[in-house]
């Protein structure tokens, strides 16, 4: 499909509307990202193909790369039988560019398209995906990875993503469309399915990802699923952390692992020190069933070098504003809810209903700071000053992991139950464990309403949502 005259002439208008600090140094050629229903082969060839929802026509959608400061231009052209929108999870764009449905644009209906037109102001690992029922449209397929270089990126042999998630199937291969009704996801851990997929394909049995001896890859995860955690082992290696949440860190071994909620990325550098033939497991251990996720084996070639690469691992920072904790303003924002959490009573929709009634009657099981929202229910929560540093205090106050996601900034984790948090790491999306306090401090540089939410997107669904004002 090309891009109509119609759609380069709105997308060259598009720019005129970037605020005067977010100057392009370059742009991508506009393109189309076609929403469409489509059937692939998820499981193995013994089953037959999934009907999914993709973006043209697979999933993941097609991996979009830009440089840093480039003006990225994608005209989203929706033939799916739902209205729809694209959010560019983790870049901090114009407010108009987030794709979030009656917040930020009109959800774009069957037929319907939409330009998206931004300057990425951070070099990264980013990945799109519909605000529009998401808890629906992600679980069908619906995501691709965005990927922002570096002006230099670091020196490596091979650049490689794995996008993760998770599929509930039946016995006959098909998606099993229980978005909306089953209430076990809603008030426990989300919807979590039977059936791993990286880039798309069924790994746990016979996934192979092919290595050379002694080549270094930057790999890329990129959790995807709606609902699952992921905690990768690479048997016999010791992978690097380089980035989280494409934000850089001081590079660190991974040590048991990095937990990654849905939503959450890492940039690893692995060094492939195996011997050809060679074969090594990469697990994930998140629950207490370990789950095989990929297989490395090394293939029969002369080693690319005898020892791991000594080109630095260091990646340069993304400018972003250094919050000040002295002088923050502090919130303190609980999440309550679901099973076994105690929470008796919420608000919603302006009336205090029992617990049960909500569940039963709505649809609802959590709240933040005691108020259930609904998916298109965008009264702000707060409203900030923009320049304004926040150190916020998240309580989760429930007996689930919750991931949560702000739109727009990036925030540094400062501590978690009164520890600080030894790397200080920017993020996008912080997993707060059952009961735990996290705090995070960011600058409110970004001007307009923000998306506030959990990333188990029944449980977005389910109330756990808010958006906040930055004026
Ligand atoms: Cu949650």
């Amino acid at each position: 499909m090309s891009v109509t005259r119609r759609q380069f002439i709105a997308t060259a208008g598009a720019g005129l509307l970037l605020p005067a600090c977010a100057v392009p140094t370059g742009s991508t050629p506009a393109r189309v990202l076609r929403a469409s229903v489509s059937r692939q082969q998820l499981v193995p060839p013994e089953y037959p193909q999934t009907e999914v929802w993709t973006y043209d026509s697979r999933v993941p959608g097609p991996l979009l790369r830009a440089r840093q400061g480039d003006l990225l231009r994608v005209v989203l052209a929706n033939a799916l039988p739902q209205a729809t929108t694209v959010h560019w999870h983790g870049i901090r764009l114009p407010n108009a560019m987030d794709g979030v449905p009656h917040l930020t644009q009109k959800p774009v209906a069957p037929g319907g398209e939409f330009l998206y037109a931004f300057v990425l102001p951070d070099a990264g690992t980013y990945w799109y995906h519909p605000h529009e029922r998401s808890h629906e449209q992600v679980a069908r397929g619906l995501y691709g990875a965005l990927i922002v270089d570096e002006a230099q990126p670091p020196e490596v042999d091979r650049d490689e993503t794995w996008v993760l998630s998770d599929w509930r199937l039946d016995k006959g291969a098909t998606e099993v469309a229980d978005y909306d009704s089953n209430r076990f996801d809603l008030t426990h851990g989300g919807r979590i399915g039977n059936t791993v997929t990286v880039n798309g394909r069924f790994t746990p049995v016979g996934g192979e990802f092919a290595v050379r001896s002694g080549e270094r890859i930057r790999l890329r995860l990129i959790n995807a699923a709606t609902a699952r955690i992921f905690r990768l082992k690479f048997d016999g290696h010791s992978p690097q952390v380089i980035a989280l949440d494409g934000h850089p860190v001081a590079p660190h071994a991974m040590g048991a692992g990095v937990a990654l909620g849905p939503g959450m990325r890492a940039d690893l550098m692995l060094d492939c020190m195996g011997k050809p033939g060679e074969r090594f497991v990469v697990a994930d251990t998140f629950y207490p069933r370990e789950l095989r996720v990929m297989e490395l084996v090394y293939r029969d070639e002369a080693p690319l070098r005898g020892k791991p690469s000594a080109a630095p691992l260091t990646l340069p920072p993304n400018p972003l504003s250094e919050p000040d904790p002295a002088r923050a303003q502090r919130q303190d924002i609980r999440f309550e809810g679901g099973a076994m959490g105690g929470l008796r009573e919420a608000e919603f929709e302006g009336r205090r209903l029992g617990i049960q009634q909500l569940v039963r009657e709505h649809g609802i099981a959590w709240t933040v700071n005691g108020v259930a929202r609904r998916e298109h229910d965008h009264r702000p929560m707060l409203t900030l000053k923009l320049g304004s540093h926040q150190l916020w205090t998240l309580h989760n106050d429930t007996a689930w992991h919750h991931p949560i996601h702000i739109h727009g900034i990036a925030f540094r984790i400062l501590s978690r139950n009164g520890k600080p948090a030894p790397l200080r790491e920017w993020a996008d999306t912080a997993l707060l464990a059952p009961r735990e306090r996290v705090e995070i401090a960011f600058v409110a540089d970004n001007p307009g309403d923000w998306m506030f939410h959990c990333h188990v997107l029944a449980h977005q669904q389910g109330g756990m949502m808010a958006s906040v004002r930055i004026q």
